[in-house]
């Protein structure tokens, strides 16, 4: 066998199916994890799958790999990346190539990236999206570093990421830390994806009055169509599976308390620093964490008063309704995400391509999704389009679904049922097609308490006036 080119290290669920994928793919590769045991249990179970070399400690882990060396990490995000490059940095020569495939903070990998190019070495941080699955079957990746250093890397990432239509879900996303922004904006648009689900899910449930066995059809024919995604698709998968120790639905006996690991909140904050108003995204993050206050929820249930929940009415009109509001919502939320990708990259200078990243987005990942062909099509038509909601096949698919929209989250507002990733996201469509917004009396507040000026409409300049 000859020299493995390439080597990984990190072998937990991730790093262990990225493994499998490489060697699948016909390349060799050198393998190492921390604790000693999981290696060699890894090598027990996939060791003739491929051409993998097996290795004890980070020494003859970098020794066994061919110079230049190329070094995939995908341990835990945060100080465990520092101390891999710290243990990995004796043993490298220049020229070699280090890669972070986890989800590490953008700015972590921008100091780490300018860190190590200035010590001689070359340095990747790449998303990679589509879990475990993805991991081994082909996920979505998007790289950021030096172009020559993703060039050397490319036919391996290429080659084991996912494929759509014969063009594969990787492509190189820009400078330093572009590919975990991008990828940590895929996660934060997730997050948004996922909340609007759980909030059709509740309307059809709480307010239409479905039960699980229609809840489930209604995603399966969903999935059929324009909302068409791999989303919507584990949630009609979801709704059909039964628990096996009580034999009722096993989604009612999972407890409505979300966890996160904080790529949701890193696009709300980078939104914020920003100021790009992510508000379906934000709301998605702010939805999980007043899950998470189940105790306090369980007291207030029984204190606080509200409304019934249910709409009346005809079930198949509200199904129409819901799936409407979802689409258009969803619209809003990649709206969102892209507009935030746009002002980071002007901060930045990554020269991001929106319709690329769309086309990587298209299979592998999480978000996968019909209509991010659209989207590419979109961006194809104008690169230089500010904002998805101004392309024509979006203009339309809102002017078409927006009156549902609006009925629904009357609706929902009426009858008490919270749907905060839907209603934000109809307020910015709102907010943003408004030629004038009432910030006039912002800006009047602001100069009348803080002296801190304003201006105005019918001349250039900048005013203070004593006001009353
Ligand atoms: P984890 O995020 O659970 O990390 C476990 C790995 O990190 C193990 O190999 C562990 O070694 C190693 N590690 C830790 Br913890 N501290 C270390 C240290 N100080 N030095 C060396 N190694 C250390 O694994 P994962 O779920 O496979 O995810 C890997 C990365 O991929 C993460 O950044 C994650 O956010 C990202 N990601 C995960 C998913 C997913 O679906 N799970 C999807 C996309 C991206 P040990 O065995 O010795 O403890």
């Amino acid at each position: 066998m000859s020299k493995p080119t390439i080597g990984l290290t990190g072998l937990a669920v991730m790093g262990q199916n990225l493994a499998r994928n490489i060697a699948r793919n016909g390349f060799a590769i050198a393998v190492h994890n921390r604790t000693v045991e999981t290696t060699h249990k890894f090598i027990a179970e996939h060791g003739h799958e491929g051409a993998f070399v097996g290795c004890d400690d980070l020494r003859s882990f970098v020794e066994a790999i061919e110079k230049p060396r190329t070094i995939m990490m995908m341990v835990k995000a945060g100080k465990p990346v520092d101390d891999v490059i710290e243990g990995l940095k004796p043993y490298l020569a220049k020229g070699d190539l280090l890669i972070d495939g986890g989800n590490s903070f953008f700015k972590d990998t921008a100091r780490r990236a300018a860190q190590l190019e200035s010590e001689g070495f070359l340095y990747i941080g790449t998303g990679v999206s589509g879990g475990e699955e993805g991991a081994l079957n082909g996920p979505a990746i998007m790289p950021g570093g030096k172009r020559e250093a993703y060039e050397r890397v490319a036919p391996i990432l290429t080659k084991m990421a996912a494929q759509v239509d014969g063009t594969p879900c990787c492509a190189y996303i820009g400078e330093g830390a572009a590919g975990h922004y991008v990828k940590m904006v895929h996660n934060g648009i997730e997050y948004a994806d996922m909340q609007l689900i759980a909030e059709a899910y509740d309307l059809l449930k709480s307010a239409v009055g479905l039960s699980n066995e229609q809840i489930g059809e209604t995603f399966a024919q969903w999935n059929e169509g324009e909302l068409g995604s791999y989303l919507i698709e584990i949630t009609a998968q979801i709704f059909r599976t039964r628990d096996p120790e009580t034999g009722g639905y096993l989604v009612d006996a999972v407890l409505d308390r979300a966890g996160q690991k904080g790529t949701g909140k890193w696009t709300s904050d980078s939104a914020l620093e920003l100021g790009v108003p992510v508000t379906a995204i934000t709301e998605a993050v702010f939805a999980r964490c007043l899950s998470a206050m189940k105790a306090q929820r369980v007291a207030a249930s029984k204190v606080l008063m509200g409304p019934s929940s249910s709409f009346g009415g005809s079930q198949k009109d509200w199904i129409g309704a819901v799936r409407d509001a979802l689409y258009a919502s969803k619209v809003v939320a990649y709206a969102q995400g892209f507009d935030l990708m746009r002002v980071a990259d002007a901060e930045y200078g990554w020269a991001l391509k929106p319709g690329e990243i769309s086309t990587i987005w298209r299979g592998g990942c999480i978000i996968r999704a019909v209509f991010l062909n659209r989207i590419k099509e979109a961006y194809d038509a104008d690169s230089s389009l500010s904002n998805l909601l101004l392309a024509p096949f979006f203009r339309d698919v809102i002017g078409r679904t927006q009156a549902n929209w609006r009925r629904v989250v009357s609706a929902a507002i009426q009858s008490g049922v919270p749907v905060p990733a839907f209603s934000a996201a109809l307020a910015y469509y709102d907010g943003y097609r408004r030629e004038r917004l009432p910030a006039n009396l912002l800006q009047a507040q602001r100069d009348l308490f803080g002296a801190h000026t304003y201006e105005r409409v019918d001349k250039p300049g900048v005013y203070h006036s004593q006001w009353g």
